[in-house]
């Protein structure tokens, strides 16, 4: 068997999902209810058998550090493990520059392990995947590199990497971040384009020339920017069909998905989709389980049940994580994290809640996402009227109202 390492770059800054980053970097940000988005990535790597994984730190990851050193131990005997890496300054007093820049400042990672293949993988998307299978298609095309791909509208183009490749699958073109009337559309389809995942396997001679050659010249020292669009010129750049790839158990509508939940709406969207009785992308899928850190919490609990006086502790079409307390009041297509109290006569729906939120008695919560540790007063009227909410709250064009961690609200009269 051949031996790989794999890289996750997991230092974006994630502008676009504030007010969720201001305390903790993009991949740290909750998803469906108990996981974190990085949870995604990193079990995609797990069921796939490669389990010497390093995980590049930078922007605020302060809690993504504790989630992965609380979480994702793996067996220190057989030499496994899952490990953060913060910018080490190593080759000088800066952070890492870009994407490419925090692989050339850990370039011992790589001499230290000896690996012949390496994954350099984003952190930031929602998606099943079983890694060997691109594995083998960078080794039966034989290139130094090979990046996923998927089909994107073309309106899209602006924010990804925009691939051409000949029939055989070798890259011919590549431009990153296009505007959409110079991107290159797909030869089948001119309303689309073929979008790079920012998920990539090298051979590690090949990783190690273009990480060094990189570091030596002016660049933005990114892997899209700077890596991708020379390399393809002068090595053998392959491209790996995502829709081809298959995990056990998955069902027909969630081949081919891969979610950038990477801002507000389509993180929101992304969590409500799992509500939906068939959802399409099923988390009770056990042959390829979504990991993450255990917590030692009591069951979810539901007391009251006076439908004449509204006193329900009830939830539907929901998922409600552990340590959890509804008490008398209730939830309709919402997402709970750990450790959140819906109090009497409460309504809330299609709302994403994270850890430790209370929501106080007679409360009418609507679409909107309550990040950990906010009390809301009792009597808070939210998402009825947008006008109010604009006042008083960062809302979204789509209207969804998002209160950071921890803000004190004042209770409404
Ligand atoms: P983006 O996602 O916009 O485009 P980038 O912001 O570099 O590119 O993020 C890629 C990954 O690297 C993310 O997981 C991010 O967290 C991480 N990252 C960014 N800067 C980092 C740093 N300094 N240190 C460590 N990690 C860092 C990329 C590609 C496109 C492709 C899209 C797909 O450049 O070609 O289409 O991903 O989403």
């Amino acid at each position: 068997m051949s031996r790989t390492l794999a890289l996750i770059l997991a230092g974006g800054e994630g502008r676009r999902l504030e007010p969720l980053t201001r305390d903790r970097a993009k991949p740290a940000v909750p998803f469906g209810s108990r996981y974190r988005i990085i949870d995604f990535a990193l079990s995609n790597f797990a069921n796939s058998g490669v389990l010497k994984i390093k995980v590049l730190t930078q922007y605020k990851s302060d809690s993504l550090n504790r989630h992965i050193t609380r979480g994702w131990r793996l067996a220190a005997m057989l030499d496994n493990y899952v490990e953060t890496v913060p910018a080490q300054m190593r080759t000088g007093p800066e952070w890492f520059k870009g994407s490419a820049d925090a692989v050339y400042q850990n370039l011992n990672l790589i001499t230290d392990e000896e690996p012949d293949f390496v994954f350099v993988f984003g952190a930031d998307h929602v998606y099943r995947m079983d890694v060997r299978q691109m594995l083998h298609f960078h080794r039966e095309t034989g290139a130094d590199c090979t990046v996923a791909a998927i089909p994107m509208p073309v309106a899209d183009a602006p924010s990804f990497g925009v691939i051409e490749m000949e029939p055989n699958g070798r890259m011919v073109g590549f431009q990153e971040k296009p505007k959409v009337e110079a991107a290159k559309t797909m030869p089948s389809d001119p309303t689309r384009i073929l979008a790079s995942m920012g998920n990539y396997i090298f051979t590690t001679d090949a990783l190690v020339r273009e990480i060094v050659r990189d570091a030596g010249r002016e660049s933005a020292h990114d892997f899209g920017k700077s890596i991708i669009s020379e390399m393809y010129k002068h090595s053998r750049v392959f491209v790996y069909d995502f829709a081809q790839n298959s995990v056990p158990g998955q069902g027909p509508k969630e081949r081919g998905y891969w979610r950038d939940v990477g801002e507000i709406e389509t993180y929101y969207r992304s969590n409500l989709d799992l509500v939906e009785v068939d959802p399409v992308f099923n988390l009770y899928n056990d042959r390829w389980p979504i990991f993450t850190a255990q917590h030692n919490y009591p069951p979810a609990k539901f007391v009251f049940a006076d439908r004449e006086s509204e006193r329900v502790g009830m939830a539907t079409d929901s998922l409600i994580s552990e340590g959890c307390i509804l008490s008398g009041g209730s939830v309709h297509r919402c997402v709970l994290s750990p450790q959140v109290r819906i109090n009497s006569y409460s309504q809330v729906e299609e709302s994403i809640l994270f850890e430790r939120v209370d929501i106080g008695r007679r409360c009418r919560i609507r679409k909107a996402i309550i990040d950990k540790n906010v009390e809301i007063p009792p009597g808070t009227v939210i998402g009825y009227d947008p006008q109010e909410d604009r006042r008083r709250f960062h809302v979204t064009s789509d209207g969804i109202v998002v209160i950071p961690k921890g803000m004190r609200i004042e209770g409404q009269r």
